[in-house]
């Protein structure tokens, strides 16, 4: 049997074509966090969106060992014991997968169907990634910076283990660690025990888990989830450009009480406090705007005041006096970059990058 029968071009949904069984594979394996959980500051653990491409690798931290090699003055190796007297710093994080929303799209891109529940906040604790590039030295010729996790599968065909690269640049200033705790707590095997890579504002694919090697390279990576995954493209062939940093957004914790099949929200008449949290990887966000009739108007979320500088998620509230009737409840963010979420952001083949404003349908009793 060939690899290839098994491995599928990338895909769009035919018209009318429902969720596939490959698409429910995907979607049993891998979840999102229920956007009730906008609640809390940090997620907990088990309520923090989970994507893995393969499977979970089997991990100790006793013989585990880290390499930072290539392009560098002096070539290190590190276990656990040794990493953790390198440093120890914490950073609050909101990650989102790239292809959050893509189910929503039409043509549908096939691949993990997120509706807009691909997304998390945790404190990271571990050592900057640019103490330890600093610790072996990188030379003059260093280009791009290479993860390499201990997971390997085979994507349409190509067989690997799970690596990004990124630039030295964004190695460095990014502000990335590379953790062993999140929320206080060893990573749980979902995340990446025993170590990962957390790249603060970028989408979750920077973060490679159960992180093995650090290589740097001297021309740009061309490894299939840098060159041929997380590229937005509109045509199947052509280059198309790099998925990087996180397009602000804004989320509402559904209000009042679901029904179990549509998840349609039933609330009752009265003043209602709608709540959020809006993030984006570019800049931090100091605006979002609520409309309660599905866009026509629009008036200014209260936003909790800025902790610090980061880009991890705000909350934000809005007053509304719910009249009865059906009504739809939408929300878009703004960032101090400039970067407006639209209505309806712009269709791309792979469903990346995707920050079109959630609507949420209301019945007011
Ligand atoms: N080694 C490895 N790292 C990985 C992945 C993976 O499949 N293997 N998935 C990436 C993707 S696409 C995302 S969105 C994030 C998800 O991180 P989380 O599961 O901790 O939320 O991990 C990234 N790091
Ligand atoms: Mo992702």
């Amino acid at each position: 049997m060939s690899i290839d029968r098994f491995s599928p071009k990338a895909r769009l949904a035919d018209t009318g074509e429902g969720i596939t069984t490959d698409e429910l594979h995907l979607a049993a394996r891998n979840h999102g966090m229920p956007l009730e959980a906008l609640r809390y500051d940090l997620t907990p653990p088990g309520l923090h969106y989970v994507l893995v491409h393969y499977d979970i690798p089997m991990t100790t931290a006793g013989n585990w060992r880290l390499t930072v090699d290539g392009c560098v003055e002096q070539p290190i190796s590190f276990g656990l014991t040794e990493l953790r007297a390198m440093g120890r710093q914490t950073v609050r994080v909101t990650l989102e997968c790239a292809g959050n929303g893509r189910a929503s799209l039409q043509p549908r891109p096939i691949s993990q169907p997120w509706l807009m529940e691909a997304v998390g906040t945790a404190e990271w604790t571990g050592v900057p990634l640019a103490d330890l590039l600093a610790a072996a030295g990188v030379r003059a010729d260093a280009v791009d910076v290479v993860f390499t996790g201990a997971d390997h599968g085979i994507e349409r065909g190509v067989e690997q283990d799970y690596q990004r690269g990124l630039s030295v640049t964004e190695a460095l200033e990014s502000g990335a660690i590379v953790a062993w705790e999140m929320n206080g707590l060893p990573l749980p095997p979902q995340h990446g025990y025993p170590l990962r890579l957390v790249v603060p504002g970028w989408y979750g694919m920077a973060s490679v888990k159960w992180l093995r090697s650090i290589e740097l390279i001297d021309h740009e990576f061309t490894g299939y989830q840098n060159a041929v995954a997380y590229r937005i493209r509109t045509e199947a062939d052509e280059p198309g450009t790099p998925v990087t940093r996180i397009e602000p957004r804004a989320l509402m914790i559904p209000p009042g009480h679901p029904d179990f099949m549509s998840r349609h929200r039933f609330v009752t008449a009265g003043e209602i406090v709608l709540q959020g949290r809006t993030w984006s990887g570019w800049a931090p966000v100091d605006r979002v705007e609520v409309s309660t009739d599905a866009g026509v108007t629009w008036y200014d979320a209260e936003l909790d005041a800025p902790s610090n500088d980061d880009l991890a998620w705000r909350s934000f509230t809005y007053s509304w006096t719910a009249t009865p009737g059906e009504h739809v409840l939408t929300c878009r963010a703004h960032d101090r970059s400039g970067r407006v979420q639209p209505v309806e952001a712009p269709w791309n083949r792979g469903g990346f990058a995707n920050n079109t404003a959630q609507r949420l349908t209301v019945l007011v009793r």
